[in-house]
């Protein structure tokens, strides 16, 4: 770009957008394009400040820290600023950190970092005066936040008083307020029952609850704080490293990531980056990079800073879990139980790791919800194993020939009625099993690894097996011949003997899994196990009355209704018939066996474990009759906590509500003692 005038334009341009973007994020809390579009435009516009330092204004977004604070809180300066971070998007750009460490130390043999998940939450800085919490404050624009003490009170994980002794008299503890992803789901699912508006990602889930002017909405909100670094300090003195400074705060009473780990060099650093990439999406938070620090402070104080970050830092950013692309089209997919769910057809985008070309749309609330159209451009969010989602729509790119969508009246495949019932969201085709993707749905969950685990049986060979008319219900399965499977395409002789010695193995199950195959509406795993452990057989279960059903743990009225109303169906009676006589069988649950001895009794498993597999540990404790839950409450009997984490948050609140906790060894002998292991 040669051309002043030009190139002055695109400056203007880039700033223009990044300001309002910055505006909208941070002032506004209610952002129009992801982050991965917000990293891009501000790398286009540093690598052109680069190109014409001459050119740099202090009002470009590369020159301050953060935005400019709400109006409705107090202000508060900020002694210390506090800093952001420079980021890193390839093994490159870590390599030139790297570099630019080297040539600033002259070439150090070895330089330690420490290595940090970065949440993805909102900075704060908590004041301590003798111990105490003074003050809370957000980071605004680095040098002056706003006062949320009155929230920052409300989070559990944030002592009010310092615990242990040798605290200085002035203590500024810095960190990551955020939102964990189990209760950002619990969240929104009851904003959704409420048919309130449900918030995009746990990270603006955070932020909406801290920017509350009434703590008592903020203290609703399942918040955590996790301590990073330490900004004023005075009246003492820290340790060397940086590592030690957390473990200290660890000590005064902070939850500190348990991922923290100290490595050496870059390759130690690439070697981390890897592994905590594997094992982002079982991380109970979001998290969307790593931070390196150099551990030691003093090569800390040594390199400094540059106007807006430390030299001695960098955030190594993960690929964004949000893109934004073009919503091409919306089909309608009919599920097992007749669920018709809009299904959103994508402009091909990178996401999350994954190229996405199709995304839910849920049901019809939700399309109004996003008030999207076909055409619009929407972003996308793809995080762990959940399946891609439309969560907002970017209104000002929408093109003049954008058209509405419009709901079906009719199946899509079998053309019965669609029927919506009042106070549910979810619209159902009417067919029934007559309707060919109900018949496929129910046949696919059949086979499924956690039902009758008919190996080799995947969904692809269920839809051919139909569509060629070879099957029509789960029974015609057993009456299949090796000769008919080995015509189908992408199958042979080979395979279709694997398959129907894979269906003979299946013959022999257990009752849970039968009744969990079954497909019954809102009987998943753990009821299926509930009703087979108190029923003990078929004939019980088929006799028991929908009063009787609700004696089983965890169904209501609604499930009990589901059950009764699927055995009472003359159909689904001679489906069962057709498979006992092809020879699926299990064993009755005795009454001795059905002996519970932890029911009533609820446990919640946490921390890594090294004896047994922790799914494995559940199952167990299930089938001693105790309920395993994800969270800790007033109703935990028990806490078992692997791998010695006592800065692990259940552990923290299993000690601050006084529930009973077991190290996994303890598990182990009172499985032992149980005879389940
Ligand atoms: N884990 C971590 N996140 N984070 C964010 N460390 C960390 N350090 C930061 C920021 C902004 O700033 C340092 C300069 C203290």
């Amino acid at each position: 770009m040669s051309n002043p005038l030009e190139l002055q334009s695109k400056f203007d341009e880039l700033k223009n957008q990044l300001n309002y973007h910055n505006y909208r994020y941070y002032v506004l809390d209610d952002p129009t394009v992801p982050d991965i579009e917000y990293d891009r435009l501000f790398q286009q516009l540093k690598e052109l400040e680069s190109q014409h330092p001459e050119l740099v204004t202090p009002d470009s977004p590369t020159q301050r820290v953060g935005e400019a604070p709400l109006s409705a809180f107090s202000q508060v300066a900020h002694e210390v600023p506090m800093l952001s971070l420079d980021n890193a998007f390839s093994d490159e750009d870590l390599e030139s950190f790297n570099r630019r460490l080297q040539d600033r130390l002259k070439n150090p043999d070895d330089i330690e970092f420490a290595c940090e998940p970065k949440l993805d939450g909102i900075a704060v800085s908590l004041l301590y005066v003798n111990g105490q919490l003074e003050r809370g404050a957000t980071r605004g624009d680095g040098t002056t936040g706003e006062d949320i003490t009155q929230n920052v009170r409300t989070i559990t994980s944030i002592p009010l008083r310092l615990m242990g002794e040798g605290y200085p008299e002035v203590l500024e503890v810095r960190g990551e307020i955020y939102m964990p992803k189990q209760g950002f789901e619990r969240l929104n699912q009851k904003a959704r029952e409420a048919g309130e508006k449900t918030f995009v990602n746990p990270r603006n889930a955070a932020a909406g609850s801290l920017r509350q002017l009434d703590a008592r909405i903020t203290a609703s909100r399942p918040l955590q704080m996790c301590a990073y670094s330490v900004g004023r300090f005075d009246g003492g003195s820290l340790p060397e490293r940086h590592t030690e400074v957390l473990e200290q705060l660890h000590q005064w009473g902070f939850l500190i990531n348990p991922e923290m780990a100290v490595v050496h060099n870059i390759s130690g650093c690439l070697e981390y980056y890897r592994r905590l990439g594997e094992k982002r999406d079982s991380l109970p938070y979001d998290i969307d990079g790593i931070v390196f620090k150099v551990n030691n402070l003093a090569l800390q104080q040594t390199l400094g800073f540059v106007s807006r970050a430390p030299r001695w830092a960098i955030a190594y950013k993960f690929p964004a879990q949000e893109e934004m692309t073009q919503l091409l089209s919306v089909e309608f997919q009919v599920g097992r139980t007749g669920a018709v769910t809009p299904v959103a057809r994508l402009n091909p985008v990178f996401v999350g790791g994954v190229t996405v070309s199709n995304a839910t749309l849920h049901n019809r609330d939700e399309i109004n919800r996003l008030g999207v159209m076909v055409g619009d451009t929407v972003v996308v969010r793809r995080a762990g194993d959940v399946i891609p989602q439309v969560v907002s729509i970017v209104k000002s790119q929408r093109p003049a020939d954008a058209s509405e969508i419009v709901f079906p009246e009719t199946c899509p495949v079998c053309d019965s009625p669609v029927e919506t019932v009042p106070g549910e969201a979810v619209a159902r085709c009417t067919g029934g099993l007559i309707c060919g993707a109900q018949r496929k749905e129910a046949i696919k969950h059949f086979a499924s690894r956690k039902a009758m685990d008919i190996d080799g049986l995947g969904d692809k060979l269920v839809e051919q097996l139909v569509d060629e008319g070879l099957i029509h219900s789960v029974a015609d399965l057993y009456r299949l011949e090796a000769s008919q499977v080995a015509e189908l395409e992408r199958m042979g002789p080979k395979s279709a003997e694997n398959l129907i010695a894979a269906l003979e193995a299946s013959k022999s199950t257990s009752f849970e899994r039968f009744l969990y195959s079954l497909g019954i509406r809102e009987v998943g795993e753990a009821t299926a196990r509930g009703l087979s452990r108190y029923f003990g057989n078929l004939d019980a279960l088929i006799a028991a009355n929908e009063e009787s059903l609700q004696k089983v743990d965890d169904v209501g009225p609604v499930v009990a209704h589901f059950v009764a109303e699927f055995l009472r169906q003359e159909h689904n009676l001679e489906a069962i018939e057709a498979l006992q006589k092809a020879g699926v069988h299990w064993d009755d649950i005795s009454v001795e066996e059905r002996h519970e001895p932890l029911a009533d009794q609820t446990y919640v498993v946490t921390g890594s474990f090294s004896l047994i597999k922790r799914d494995e540990a559940k199952k167990l404790l299930q089938q001693l009759g105790a309920k395993v839950a994800g969270s800790v409450s007033a109703k935990t009997h028990c806490v078992v906590v692997g791998g010695g984490a006592t800065n692990n948050s259940k552990y923290v609140k299993a000690q601050e509500l006084g529930i009973q906790t077991m190290t996994e060894e303890e598990l182990v002998a009172l499985l032992q003692e149980h005879g389940v292991l």
